[in-house]
């Protein structure tokens, strides 16, 4: 008997991310929900820049590379250019998709386009060697705030569900994480009902996931999924931020 296997939606690689980075969760946690929706020949991915550039590589589905921070730009013209067939999601770093890509992510969540964004929040640049990110947390050493994120001079980190959850556009956006087994099961579940969403023509879902970055961060793998629990979780609190579907209590 079959108990494990690798979804048909992830290409038959091994991923070149770092030890201890989440990525590879994420992607396996995203393929197994293009397996379960049956939804692999009509989902189409945009990968833009930072370290899930490669992503095009590991997904067997059709994949767009976009500029840096422009994805969810790109995604509005393929799914609008298809709506009926196309299913569209983003996977963006939080250097993408809160610095550069901001004004993206925030008009196609005031527009509510119909498209699936997995934001991967690893508080740093990593690709290009961990700069300070708007997701850095306070006093967090980075290559450029050596002594820590001065919040004097360079601002407070933005919390992206908090703030987008105050437009009227968006359909959901919940906060997660993937450092235990609990919180990938709890992960999975989310970005399953942001894919579902879209099939049911409901509009923007964004699931943002609290991520390691062990070699940026200059810790073990280990080291780094407590430091979620520790210094992340405490900042950026887990939950649901917005459901228009759930109309429970209101
Ligand atoms: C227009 C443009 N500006 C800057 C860069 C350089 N650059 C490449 S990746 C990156 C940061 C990516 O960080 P993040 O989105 O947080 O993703 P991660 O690598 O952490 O997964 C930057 C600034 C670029 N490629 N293109």
């Amino acid at each position: 008997m079959v108990v494990f296997e690798k979804p048909k939606a992830l290409a038959d690689l091994s991923f070149h991310y770092c030890p201890g980075c989440t990525h590879g969760i994420v992607h396996r946690l995203v393929a197994e929900v293009i397996d379960e929706l049956g939804i692999e020949g009509r989902t189409i991915g945009i990968a833009p820049v930072g370290c899930s550039v490669m992503a095009y590589d590991y997904f067997n589905c059709d994949m767009i590379e976009a500029a840096h921070g422009r994805a969810p730009a790109v995604a509005t013209g393929v799914k609008r250019a298809n709506p009926q067939e196309h299913i569209v999601f983003t996977y963006q770093g939080d250097g993408d998709l809160a610095s550069i890509g901001m004004a993206e992510t925030v008009h196609a969540a005031a527009r509510n386009e119909n498209i699936t964004i997995i934001f991967i929040n690893n508080a740093i640049y990593g690709m290009t060697g961990g700069q300070m990110a708007p997701t850095s947390l306070e006093g967090q050493v980075t290559q450029t705030s050596p002594y820590g994120r001065d919040v004097k001079a360079c601002g407070y980190p933005i919390r992206v569900c908090e703030m987008l959850a105050t437009l009227e556009g968006p359909e959901y956006l919940e906060r997660v994480t993937v450092n235990s087994v609990k919180a990938v099961k709890n992960a999975k579940k989310a970005i399953k009902k942001a894919f579902q969403n879209q099939i049911d023509g409901k509009g923007f879902s964004l699931i943002e996931v609290l991520s390691s970055c062990p070699t940026n961060w200059g810790m073990t793998p280990e080291k780094a999924l407590k430091w979620i629990d520790e210094k992340m979780i405490p900042f950026y609190p887990l939950g649901v931020y917005k459901d228009r579907s759930n109309t429970e209590g209101k």
